[in-house]
């Protein structure tokens, strides 16, 4: 017999392929208060696969809003080798969304890392310029009306900032690539929004200044940019209150958006961590920002650089954490004042 606890730590979800149970956070659905307030609240770096398991698909559908893939857009995964692209993958994570009444962002564009070797053999900036060309098109028709925000250059500085970072586009293209790199997005999604995606510059000072000076350029010269994602991937200390603050009415100045694209908290210490989960969401939702996302929801996906740190807001069976209850609490409170 189920015994009244049991009872009320599960709820019940109906898939086609039967009913699943999975832990009850007891409060209403992220989504639920983020609608109201007219919030995205996402969960990033989904790996179409984690969907074969129910529990992972049942909570991303009920908590979240929008979704963005993890690895699955970069380069490499999408378009192996020339003119041969992976749409399997992406064309699920879409569905999936559609289903579930979920928006889409599409992450990777161009992404430090995972660039195929059809694309590295090309040295002469014409040939790179119209590969990059040929892939943001193919990437944005196809998706044309499903995915209406995208990262399209991400990690575009030095992590510690210091200048640009010397990836095959800048060797190729020189500091140019990352203005081309949104004309050429403007040019295939006119509709979409387009952000530059960075990290760090939330805890590292010069490193903000020098995005914000990279992107008013953008700016005067009529490069077309939406806005700034920031990834927040953060370690162990919150940022300095005010600094979101600051970013977001330096940026709308600009004209432009401030998102978060990748909120997670690495360190051992689940009090410290809840605690700069309430900070920043607080903070951001205060200061304007309508688009959050996470980096992974269940820290049975996690990616983490500190050994044995939890960052994500779902345990590893999907029960929820002190660090769900903040951010529930954080939407919950707000009030939207614009
Ligand atoms: O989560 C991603 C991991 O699986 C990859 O190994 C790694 C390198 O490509 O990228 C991770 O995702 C990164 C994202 O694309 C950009 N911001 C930092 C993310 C890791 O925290």
């Amino acid at each position: 017999m189920k015994t009244f606890a049991t009872t009320i730590i599960t709820a019940l979800i109906v898939a086609a392929e039967g009913v699943y149970a999975f832990p009850s956070t007891g409060t209403t659905p992220l989504r639920n208060e983020a609608s109201k307030k007219d919030i995205l609240i996402g969960s990033g770096a989904i790996n179409p696969m984690y969907l074969n398991d129910p529990e992972f698909a049942a909570v991303l559908a009920n908590q979240f809003n929008s979704l963005s893939p993890e690895n699955e857009m970069k380069w490499s995964f999408i378009n192996p080798t020339k003119g041969h692209y992976n749409w399997d993958t992406i064309d699920r994570l879409v569905n999936f969304a559609e289903d579930n009444n979920m928006v889409v962002k599409g992450h990777g564009l161009i992404s430090s890392c995972c660039n195929p070797d059809f694309l590295l053999n090309i040295t002469h900036p014409t040939a790179f310029r119209t590969a990059m060309k040929t892939h943001f098109e193919a990437i944005m028709h196809r998706y044309d009306g499903k995915i209406d925000r995208w990262d399209v250059v991400t990690e575009a500085l030095k992590t510690q900032g210091g200048g640009l970072n010397n990836n095959t586009f800048y060797q190729v293209l020189g500091p140019g690539y990352i203005a081309d790199a949104f004309r050429i997005a403007r040019a295939a999604a006119p509709d979409a929004k387009l952000f530059i995606n960075e990290n760090l510059v939330e805890s590292l000072p010069g490193k903000r200044q020098e995005l914000y000076n990279l992107v008013s350029s953008f700016v005067a010269k009529g490069v077309p940019i939406d806005g700034v994602a920031l990834q927040m991937h953060i370690t162990e200390v919150a940022p300095k209150p005010g600094v979101i603050t600051e970013m977001v009415n330096s940026y709308k100045a600009l004209g432009l958006e401030v998102a978060i694209a990748e909120l997670d908290v690495h360190t051992l210490d689940n009090a410290v961590e809840t605690d700069i989960y309430d900070a920043v969401v607080s903070e951001a939702l205060d200061a304007g920002i309508t688009d959050i996302s996470f980096w992974g929801f269940t820290d049975k996906h996690a990616y983490t650089w500190v050994q044995g740190a939890k960052p994500l807001m779902f345990d590893q069976c999907y029960k929820p954490k002190s660090e769900f209850y903040a951010t529930h609490a954080a939407l919950t409170n707000f009030v939207n004042r614009s």
